[in-house]
């Protein structure tokens, strides 16, 4: 191994094109694995003193230099380009060294998209990603086809990479969007836009042209016809595919009425009742819809991936009833880590509510979350960070609680909630001031629901 040291303008990391990573996380690991297959070698770098995958960069590329603790102030002699990892910030020195030296400054998707020998779909929007990019790979399988599903949704997209597969569907934040260069996707879609990680991205404007950049070089876009200002982000000249909760126009997706209640539809020809679908609540109509659109893009059979919609029940932390305990229906919607899925969330939920929320409110506007609970007598009892600052918005629209933990929020919740009511956790808020992830967060609410210590 090279050795760690911050003077690293004059060392050799080894032969040529040697690549600098920034980041040291799920896509640092993944950039490891892909260069050391391909006989490169990489210098990685990270502000965190233990970077969480430290260890597995060390094993894929025993010979890589490692710099976790601190960026290096300039760039590596020897490196002839660099991969940012999403978390990693884009306004650092190096970063501006790189731009001066004339050095790509790339990211990991970049180098996936250089690789990879199969149509790619990309999936992107404030909220719904992961459930729509977990469906499309669902139905092209379900239709037969070898499909590696990932990127944001977890397995790094580099991982995924496979001599036998016949698509890949990718989940992509904006943060990997603004990364990289546009992206030759077969379909690609925005589901919505709300605001969301306006800490990192400043303003709506630049997050907004984030998303954007999805649809930037794709063959076709979907777009959702129940979000008008989508339509605006996709180049003029692009084909679309639409889709949406109303009557779809020919060739697009959305909902016909018949005798037997609302259906899902291709233009006229009905696909599959509404009623059938494995998951429940509005939203996930309208992530059926867009995953159809993909899918039909992609060319598989229709029947299949109705088939798969039926089988879909949702993912996990994602409004999943974790339990029906002394007449209290208790929900985790963990993965709520926005205003705008919490909104959702509280609209799919009748009768008495007692609202869980709070932790890193990530630069938000609270005032649409007070709106959605305006006359439901609801009780919101907040945990986290930016309890107070989330309290001070919900105060007028409902009663409102803190408690210093989540374990001490599910107990207040149990005193409070009347019989028949439901205890919703929908945070509005990232996880990461209290928990590892939206997913620790969720298994700690269950935990303390069912009386386990987690
Ligand atoms: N970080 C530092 N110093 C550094 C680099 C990163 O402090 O030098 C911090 C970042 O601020 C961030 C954390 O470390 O909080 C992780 O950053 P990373 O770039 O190492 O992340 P990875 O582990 O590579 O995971 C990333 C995605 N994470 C982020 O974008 C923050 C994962 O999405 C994704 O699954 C993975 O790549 C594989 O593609 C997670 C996520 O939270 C689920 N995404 C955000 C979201 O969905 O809202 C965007
Ligand atoms: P993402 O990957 O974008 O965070 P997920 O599919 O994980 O989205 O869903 C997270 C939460 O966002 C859901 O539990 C729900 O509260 C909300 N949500 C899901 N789909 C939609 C949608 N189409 N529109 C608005 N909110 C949604």
């Amino acid at each position: 191994m090279i050795a760690a040291n911050r003077n690293v303008g004059h060392e050799q990391a080894g032969a040529v094109r040697t690549v600098l990573v920034l980041g040291m996380g799920a896509t640092g690991a993944s950039l490891a694995r892909f260069l050391a297959a391909a006989g490169r070698s990489a210098w990685f770098a990270d502000t965190r003193t233990a970077p969480p995958e430290l260890a597995a960069i060390r094993t894929a590329m025993p010979g890589a230099g490692l710099l976790p603790g601190a960026l290096p102030t300039t760039v590596p002699d020897g490196v002839t380009e660099l991969v940012v990892s999403p978390g990693a910030d884009l306004d650092l020195p190096v970063l501006a060294d790189a731009r001066r030296r004339g050095l790509p400054v790339l990211s990991d998707l970049d180098l996936f998209a250089r690789a990879c020998r199969a149509p790619m779909f990309g999936v992107t929007g404030s909220n719904g990603k992961s459930t729509v990019t977990t469906l499309a790979g669902a139905m092209l399988q379900a239709a037969g086809w070898q499909v590696g599903v990932g990127g944001n949704l977890g397995t790094p997209a580099l991982d995924l990479l496979d001599p036998a597969a016949r698509a890949y569907v990718l989940e992509l934040s904006s943060f990997q969007l603004e990364r990289s260069a546009p992206l030759p996707l077969a379909a690609a879609v925005v589901l919505n836009v709300a605001p969301d990680h306006l800490d990192k991205h400043g303003t709506m404007a630049v997050y907004t042209a984030a998303k954007a950049r999805i649809y930037a070089a794709c063959t076709v876009a979907v777009v959702n016809r129940d979000e008008p200002a989508v339509g605006a982000l996709v180049p003029r000249g692009t084909p679309v595919v639409g889709f949406g909760l109303g009557t779809p126009r020919d060739g697009d997706f959305g909902l016909v009425v018949g005798p037997g209640g609302e259906s899902l539809a291709r233009g006229r020809e009905i696909l599959l009742p509404v009623r059938e679908l494995g998951a429940t609540g509005r939203h996930n109509v309208s992530n059926a819809l867009a995953a159809l659109a993909l899918a039909d893009v992609a060319g598989a059979d229709l029947a299949a991936c109705t088939r798969a919609l039926r089988d879909f029940r949702g993912l996990p932390h994602r409004c999943q009833v974790v339990a029906h305990r002394d007449g209290i229906t208790w929900i985790d919607d963990s993965k709520a880590t926005n205003v705008a899925a919490a909104v959702t969330s509280i609209r799919s939920v009748g009768g008495p509510l007692v609202l869980i929320a709070g932790g890193d409110a990530k630069g938000q506007d609270f005032a649409p979350l007070a709106a959605a609970l305006r006359g439901r007598g609801a009780t919101a009892i907040l945990i986290g960070r930016d309890r107070g600052q989330v309290a001070q918005a919900l105060a007028a629209t409902c009663t409102v609680q803190l408690a210093e933990g989540l374990p001490q929020a599910v107990a207040l919740a149990r005193r409070t909630a009347p019989a028949g009511g439901t205890v919703l956790l929908a945070p509005a808020c990232s996880s990461l001031d209290m928990f590892r992830s939206y997913a620790h967060r969720g298994e700690v609410f269950a935990a303390a629901v069912r009386g386990e210590s987690p």
